[in-house]
């Protein structure tokens, strides 16, 4: 059992005051936007291409859209991308970004390297049924995935980085987790969702770190054999992937940036 207690560091003086029980907002003080056509989800924008191409021409659409292919992380982005297609075409048929073209059943997503990929197949599938690689989201897959020939002419998801900015005149709060005591837990760690590390001064500059980085939910502090502090900033957080949500065997401290 653990819980998160919050810390507001002014951005200023970097003093870090215990707040006790204050309660950790998860949305950040950020406005985003998108440009016409795109739809904002988190900090991130969406759509479909506006016409139908193989899977490789269509990656090269959203490129040309100044995006790349889409492959959802998690169901919520899932949720929000279908939605959107739905709204557009009942019927949708739109390819992600992933393939299993270099080992056959072996599936990769862009951006998911280095974890799981997020796999959210239909029934039945992946089947690759007549030399299925590339993996598509349609209505008629219940809004799942589906395995289908690279060849065929669909639309596509594509993804960019939204416009966000912060707004500074909010303290920002670093939740560090705690047992059920209240006592830090320093060997408690978001394992397997790190996207960026670096050597770090300490949890004002990790987190700020995380706070401007596109993609940081969440961030790691760990601490070398040298004594070294290593900022890992991580893409997840620890209630929504509970299960690497882990005890390490060396100093390692969770922390999440909020906005108070
Ligand atoms: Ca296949
Ligand atoms: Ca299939």
């Amino acid at each position: 059992m653990y819980s998160l207690k919050c810390f507001a560091v002014l951005a200023i003086t970097y003093v870090i005051t215990v707040l006790g029980s204050h309660i950790c907002l998860s949305e950040p003080a950020v406005t985003c936007s998108c440009q016409l056509q795109w739809q904002l989800w988190q900090n991130g924008c969406y759509r479909l291409t506006p016409s139908r191409h193989s899977w490789d021409d269509a990656k090269k659409a959203c490129k040309d859209m100044e995006g790349k292919m889409a492959a959802p992380r998690s169901i919520e982005e899932l949720k929000f991308i279908v939605e959107m297609a739905r709204k557009v075409d009942r019927d949708y048929v739109a390819w992600i970004a992933c393939n299993d073209l270099e080992v056959e059943g072996t599936w990769k997503c862009d951006g998911q390297e280095g974890r799981e990929p997020f796999l959210a197949w239909n029934t039945q599938q992946p089947d690759n049924a007549g030399n299925q690689d590339c993996a598509l989201i349609s209505a008629l897959h219940n809004d799942r995935m589906d395995d289908a020939r690279c060849q065929a002419q669909l639309r596509a998801f594509c993804v960019r980085q939204a416009a966000c900015t912060h707004l500074p005149t909010q303290p920002r709060q670093y939740c560090l987790s705690t047992d059920t005591h209240g006592r830090l837990l320093n060997s408690t760690c978001l394992l397997d969702h790190n996207i960026r590390e670096f050597i770090t001064q300490g949890v004002a500059a990790c987190g700020s770190a995380c706070a401007k980085e596109p993609g940081c939910r969440s961030f790691n502090i760990k601490k070398t054999e040298e004594g070294k502090k290593v900022c890992q900033l991580n893409n997840s957080t620890s209630s929504e992937d509970k299960d690497k949500f882990q005890k390490t065997h060396y100093f390692c401290m969770y922390s999440e940036v909020c906005f108070g």
